[in-house]
């Protein structure tokens, strides 16, 4: 005997825990809402295909943030708008992996409308669901770039003008006029019928990713009664009376029958090519691993700060290349004022045994502060505990915090005295690496030439950093040692100075 079962797809958790330990079998939408059926058509279709644990869902900012309550499937949650870009990042990183991403109208059409655009144009191999419900939900129902022309919303209490803030967006419309996408299609959830013409979209999208087939998009309009404030029978009709007419149901591209589906492997590059290729062949060999340093090595995240032309940055660069040179894990990144000269600059640079997660440095161990606004800006975001180099060539005050190791040395003046100026970050690498013991000062002067496009520099450059050990072996008393120097090449092992946090 025949029986139908009804039972929630295999996609969704069992229970919604991550909503509601307590009341975990309902969702957090309200009566009526488009987003739970866009939901369960999405999972339903990953369970028939068989793809929901090779599925990733980049939920977006809006009503739906919360997808990852419900979808038992890998879930990231991007900054609004920019799903796609995550998505990007994900799919060409997992190529293996089905990649969606689930975007209101809010986030899709007006705050991410350009990731969406570029991802179709370029093609990515990845699922958009957009759930157009005309109005921005989650924040109170404001208007949105899909808001219909008359449209009453918090935001246009007069309704939406077309002189005041242009037309309606028909997403659809705008990513068909594109070669790359294969298939764009928009259904509604106002009815059962519209419903299941939903449901064969979102399976199709996501077969399309699974046979290589490109970028595939499904508009879906949805109801957002509280948004726009109905019951949801009255939102359905709205759906149908209002919605479709400037939004018609069709299917606006579809070569998924005619494309030939591609699988791009991730290709494997050695090293040097790799270098070769960026332009980045500045390191040399690294050094053969030494696994006591690796592995002993303490975390250490750094900031330099100073002015452009400080050569903070430069600085950084060299210090992550050493340690690079000597098989640790490095990051680097800088960060800019917005003057094109003579601004701030600051780089963050971290070392580490293990791979970085971030390479954002919040609370440096190490910060070296080369002018006054450097200091003022992260005196007090250093870790207690930690050290600063301040640059007291031109920073005249001492430091207001004293759980602080501080060294205060004449960076700029130690270079002047060598005949260049602007090689304080050189006497800096020495200073600081003959304080810390942290790196090989070898280390630093191997990479020092690599990065010296006028070789005529290279010898002072190499002078200075000599000049920053004497400085710190002259001047400083009693300084503490790292576990961390590769014992061929610097003093024996000594306690960890940067215990891991
Ligand atoms: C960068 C940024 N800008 C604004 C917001 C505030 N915000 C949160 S949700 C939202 C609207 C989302 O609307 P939509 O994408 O249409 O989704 P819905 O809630 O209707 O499902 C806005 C503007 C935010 N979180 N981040
Ligand atoms: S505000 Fe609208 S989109 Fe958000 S949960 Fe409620 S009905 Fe759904």
């Amino acid at each position: 005997m025949a029986s139908n079962v009804l039972k929630k797809a295999e996609s969704f958790f069992d229970h919604f825990e991550r909503w509601r330990p307590t009341q975990n079998q309902t969702t957090h939408y309200c009566p009526g809402c488009g987003h739970g059926n866009a939901h369960k058509l999405i999972a339903e279709a990953l369970d028939d295909l068989g793809l929901a644990d090779r599925s990733i869902l980049v939920s977006p900012v809006g009503c739906s943030v919360f997808a990852y309550y419900y979808f038992d499937v890998g879930n990231v949650q991007a900054a609004h708008g920019r799903a796609p870009a995550v998505a990007t990042g994900l799919k060409r990183s997992h190529p293996q992996s089905i990649v969606m991403t689930y975007q209101g109208d809010g986030d899709l059409a007006s705050i991410g409308g350009l990731e969406i655009l570029h991802a179709a144009n370029r093609g990515e191999n990845m699922t958009v669901f957009f759930i157009n419900n005309a109005i921005y939900g989650m924040t109170g129902g404001q208007m949105a770039a899909t808001s219909l022309i008359g449209m009453k919303t918090t935001t246009s209490p007069y309704g939406r003008s077309v002189e005041n803030d242009g037309w309606p967006l028909r997403v659809c419309e705008l990513l068909a006029t594109l070669p790359a996408p294969v298939y764009i299609e928009r259904c509604h959830l106002a009815d059962a019928k519209g419903i299941m013409s939903c449901r064969k979209a979102v399976k199709k999208a996501i077969k399309n990713q699974a046979d290589g087939k490109g970028f595939s998009f499904v508009e879906i309009l949805a109801p957002c009664p509280t948004g726009w404030k109905m019951t949801p029978l009255e939102a359905e009709k709205w759906v149908k009376e209002k919605m479709i007419p400037y939004y018609p149901i069709q299917v606006f591209k579809d070569e998924s029958a005619t494309r030939e589906g591609r699988f791009p492997q991730p290709r494997e590059v050695a090293d040097d090519e790799l270098w070769k290729a960026l332009d980045l062949g500045l390191f040399g060999e690294t050094h053969p691993y030494d696994e006591p340093f690796v592995k002993n090595f303490s975390t250490t995240h750094f900031k330099f700060a100073g002015f452009g032309g400080q050569g903070v940055l430069t600085g950084g660069v060299i210090l992550a290349a050493a340690g690079m040179q000597e098989n640790l894990e490095v990051s680097w990144i800088p960060s800019y004022g917005p003057e094109m000269r003579g601004g701030t600059a600051n780089a963050s640079v971290v070392l580490s045994k293990d791979p970085i997660g971030s390479p954002l440095v919040v609370n440096p161990d190490v910060l070296v502060a080369m002018n006054d606004p450097s200091l003022d800006s992260f005196e007090d975001t250093v870790r207690p505990g930690g050290i600063v180099f301040v640059n007291s060539s031109i920073i005249a005050r001492k430091l207001r915090r004293s759980d602080v190791d501080v060294i205060y040395v004449p960076l700029t003046d130690i270079a002047a005295e060598q005949g260049l100026t602007a090689g304080a970050n050189a006497v800096l690498l020495g200073a600081l690496m003959e304080y810390t013991k942290l790196l090989p000062i070898a280390t630093i002067k191997e990479i020092i030439p690599l990065g010296i496009k006028r070789k005529q520099l290279i010898d002072a450059n190499l002078r200075l950093v000599d000049a920053g050990v004497e400085w710190i072996q002259n001047n400083v008393k009693g300084r503490k040692q790292s576990v961390t120097v590769p014992p061929s090449k610097q003093t024996a092992a000594t306690p960890v100075m940067f215990p891991e946090k």
